[in-house]
């Protein structure tokens, strides 16, 4: 122990953390529990936090992002803090005309649907997000022994809100321009890719201590047609930090049948959304990662005892995966009651101590 000084000693702490643990498919003391979406809509202090302030402009104000990304923390007890922005933060960053509609999501004013519209597109720099770093910096200070994770779209999911224009059911366009031109949708994957990649390098070399790609839309693709025009982007994003050692975690909605390919791209965790068992996910995922996952975002509705057997099937289908870190299916839903999530929080850390 005499070597260890002050300074040394939360780094070494967050690196033990249950949740970087569970990461690297080591033992744990409990299963490690965070919320995607877990900051924002259903926090009574979150609504007021953002009062009079719009999505996009409170992304860009390190002292409301800590803010906003530590109350969950405070709260709940999760086992990490994922940071407030938004996937298209490093779009907007970069001059693309787009907004964030309230009950909406993300508006683009110029979708990209032509050779010429790739034009847009330019390489990111630190320089073009310094309010990630700084938010970034003051948060890990703030967190302690809790890990941040930093986190970023997909080149499809991305892809998918600059061709539609916004929020889209089918992808119509997205597809109709994939199967179309499969040179131009390769170049605007590509693109996006290095994107994505400078984005998360940010958030990493400021000091996140793992990271999540969201390709949340992945799913509405067949298998043959994610292994052709989206793998090979989303491999070259993971790839791009995996010299960092930080886990990576790949995530999607809708993706049972993708999720080999999910776990082939590099993630270290894959992501699993409410529609398969856990279990079932860890074979076809295969050996060598980690699962995170998968209580049904809608299941903190129903009555506690409900919440709860449900919660226990999770962590019963959860152990046959070699790390397992307990989530929702995708994202917190905005009439949650903040409560039951706690009580949540509460129940997996008691029900899978050891
Ligand atoms: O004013 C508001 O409160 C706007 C709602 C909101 C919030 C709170 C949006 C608009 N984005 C966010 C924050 C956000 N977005 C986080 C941060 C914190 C947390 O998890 O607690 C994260 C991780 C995201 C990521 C994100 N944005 C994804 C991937 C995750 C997922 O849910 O699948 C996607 C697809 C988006 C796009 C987006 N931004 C906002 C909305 C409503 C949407 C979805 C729109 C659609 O349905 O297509």
């Amino acid at each position: 122990m005499a070597d260890v000084t002050e300074t040394s000693l939360p780094h070494a702490t967050v690196r033990d953390s249950a949740f970087l643990r569970a990461c690297r498919r080591e033992p744990v003391p409990h299963t490690p529990v965070w919320f995607m979406r877990q900051a924002g809509r259903s926090l009574p202090e979150y609504r007021k936090l953002r009062e009079g302030t719009a999505m996009l402009d409170s992304c860009m104000r390190p002292d409301l992002v800590t803010e906003i990304t530590l109350q969950p923390v405070r709260r709940h007890g999760v086992d990490a803090a994922i940071f407030f922005s938004d996937i298209v933060v490093p779009l907007k960053a970069i001059g693309i005309d787009l907004d964030i509609k309230p009950g909406v999501g993300p508006v683009v004013a110029n979708p990209i649907r032509s050779r010429d519209d790739l034009a847009q597109l330019r390489d990111l720099t630190p320089d073009d997000v310094p309010y990630i770093t700084e938010a970034v910096g003051q948060l890990v200070g703030e967190l302690g022994a809790t890990p941040l994770i930093g986190f970023a779209g997909a080149p499809f999911t991305l892809a998918s809100y600059l061709v539609e224009g916004g929020p889209s059911k089918n992808h119509e366009r997205t597809k109709a321009l994939m199967y179309g031109d499969p040179r131009l949708w390769a170049d605007l994957v590509d693109r996006l890719a290095e994107i994505t990649s400078a984005f998360l390098k940010v958030q990493i070399e400021a000091g996140a201590s793992a990271i999540q790609l969201f390709d949340s839309w992945a799913g509405a693709l067949s298998a043959a047609d994610y292994r052709a025009s989206v793998l090979p982007a989303s491999t070259k994003v993971l790839a791009s930090v995996e010299h960092y050692g930080v886990p990576r975690i790949h995530f999607g909605v809708g993706t049972g049948e993708l999720l080999r390919m999910f776990g082939e791209a590099g993630a270290d965790v894959v992501g699993v959304d409410w529609r398969i068992p856990l279990d079932e996910a860890a074979r076809r995922v295969g050996p060598g990662r980690a699962l995170q996952g998968n209580l049904d975002s809608a299941v903190v509705f129903a009555p506690w005892e409900a919440v709860r057997a449900k919660a226990d099937e999770v962590l019963v289908a959860g152990r046959g995966a070699e790390g397992h870190i307990f989530n929702l299916g995708h994202g917190v839903l905005p009439n949650t009651d903040p409560e039951v999530l706690t009580r949540l929080v509460a129940h997996v850390h008691s029900a899978s101590a050891r």
